[in-house]
């Protein structure tokens, strides 16, 4: 991998991304090259670039602006280096999860890396009706190890400080604060929902408990820096297959609570749920259990195997830790799946439901499993917990 500096940022048209990776070398030479810019999210461009045996490269390049809100809303293009930073610690640990990078380049925010176009997006092939057998079981791993090697348990205090700053993220942080932990709550214009939701969203914006709990939930998305998080994992940062799981994306990665990701991916599960019959929400369900059975694991393995702190072997610390990360979790939960159905940013499993009627009544079900999740999570002690809550919130 190598790290670049330019001397002045642009952002690629198609042929600049194929005379970018002529000029690296990062094909062979006389490859006859094809490319399309794919970029769906709402930050970046994204090409896919491939010769002509169908081999592929990724360049993903930020804008200078958030392209969902647009060019009123500047963003740092430093994010592009957080993200290939982020792809580089993950990889130290949990190689088999995160895209191999071949080259990076500051200036010009720009990033080469593996091509998972064998792999589809997990929402995408949620939504179809896919199962990915392995995704929660991958997840659990991932998140167990990249959580626990950068955290204070794993390093020594001088090293871990240091990745505080490196990963010091405000732009994105404050994309979080704003449409995550704020907005949504309150009747601000950036909220976006069916006129049939203004109900259900005045009576979130009117219930004082449910308020509080969110203050209490952003308070420590904002101050505890626990440990390395991706920030953004949902199931569209996700390329799943039948046996390979890549999480991609963590341009929101900073120092955060442990339990955020965790909360972020069952949240949107539970949403790809909401979205299916009866019949076929389990299997969502299962993942969820899963992954944190395999999280607990593997953290409680590097735990006992690894860490640097001195209170490790104290009895019950593991314990209060771990049940800390799964509170945390509901919560964070919760507020995904709400500020998913009236916030800014919504998915496709809530708004591609049909008919209309059905939508609507989805996502009055997800406002009530939000709420509920954020208001009991001190109640809901495990994944079971946590599937009995969902199947108790009735379709309206
Ligand atoms: C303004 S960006 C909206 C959302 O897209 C990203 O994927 C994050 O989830 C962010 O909250
Ligand atoms: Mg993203």
């Amino acid at each position: 991998m190598s790290n670049y500096r330019s001397s002045a940022y642009e952002p690629l048209t198609e042929s600049a991304a194929v005379a970018l990776v002529t000029r690296l070398g990062l094909f062979e030479e006389k490859s006859v090259l094809s490319c399309r810019e794919i970029g769906d999210g709402n930050l970046n461009l994204v090409f896919h670039i491939v010769n002509q045996n169908q081999n592929g490269i990724i360049i993903k390049q930020a804008l200078p602006y958030a392209k969902v809100i647009g060019e009123s809303w500047p963003l740092t293009l430093d994010r592009a280096r957080i993200e290939s930073s982020a792809l580089l610690k993950q990889a130290e640990v949990a190689s088999a999860y995160v895209p191999k990078i071949y080259y990076t380049d500051e200036t010009l925010a720009i990033t080469a890396m593996e091509d998972l176009s064998h792999l589809q997006i997990a929402r995408a092939g949620l939504i179809e009706g896919r199962e990915f057998p392995l995704l929660g079981r991958h997840i659990g791993e991932f998140l167990g190890k990249t959580l626990f090697y950068n955290s204070d348990f794993a390093l020594n205090p001088q090293a871990k400080k240091q990745l505080v700053k490196q990963f010091s993220n405000p732009d994105l942080c404050k994309i979080t604060e704003d449409f995550v932990f704020t907005d949504p709550f309150f009747d601000y214009d950036s909220n976006s929902f069916e006129e049939e939701l203004r109900q259900d969203a005045e009576n979130i914006w009117n219930d004082s408990h449910l308020k509080l709990e969110v203050a209490k939930l952003k308070h420590k998305f904002l101050t505890e820096a626990e440990t390395l998080v991706h920030g953004d994992l949902h199931t569209g940062s996700i390329f799943a297959s039948e046996t390979e799981t890549k999480v991609i994306d963590p341009e929101f990665a900073y120092y955060g609570p442990i339990g955020f990701d965790l909360g972020h991916f069952f949240a949107n599960l539970l949403m790809n749920a909401i979205s299916r019959d009866e019949a076929n929400q389990q299997v969502l369900l299962d993942h969820i259990e899963t992954a944190w059975a395999v999280f607990e694991e593997e953290f409680s393995k590097a735990w006992k195997n690894d860490s640097l702190e001195a209170f490790a072997k104290v009895d019950g610390y593991l314990s209060f830790i771990l049940e800390k990360a799964f509170e945390d979790a509901i919560g964070f939960a919760g507020i995904e799946i709400i500020r998913r159905t009236i916030g800014l940013a919504h998915v496709a499993d809530l708004d591609s439901i049909e008919p209309y009627e059905r939508k609507i009544e989805a996502k009055q079900r997800a406002l009530d499993l939000g709420s509920k999740l954020v208001k009991n999570r001190q109640s809901i002690k495990t994944t079971a917990d946590l599937a009995e809550s969902f199947k108790q919130v009735p379709v309206r």
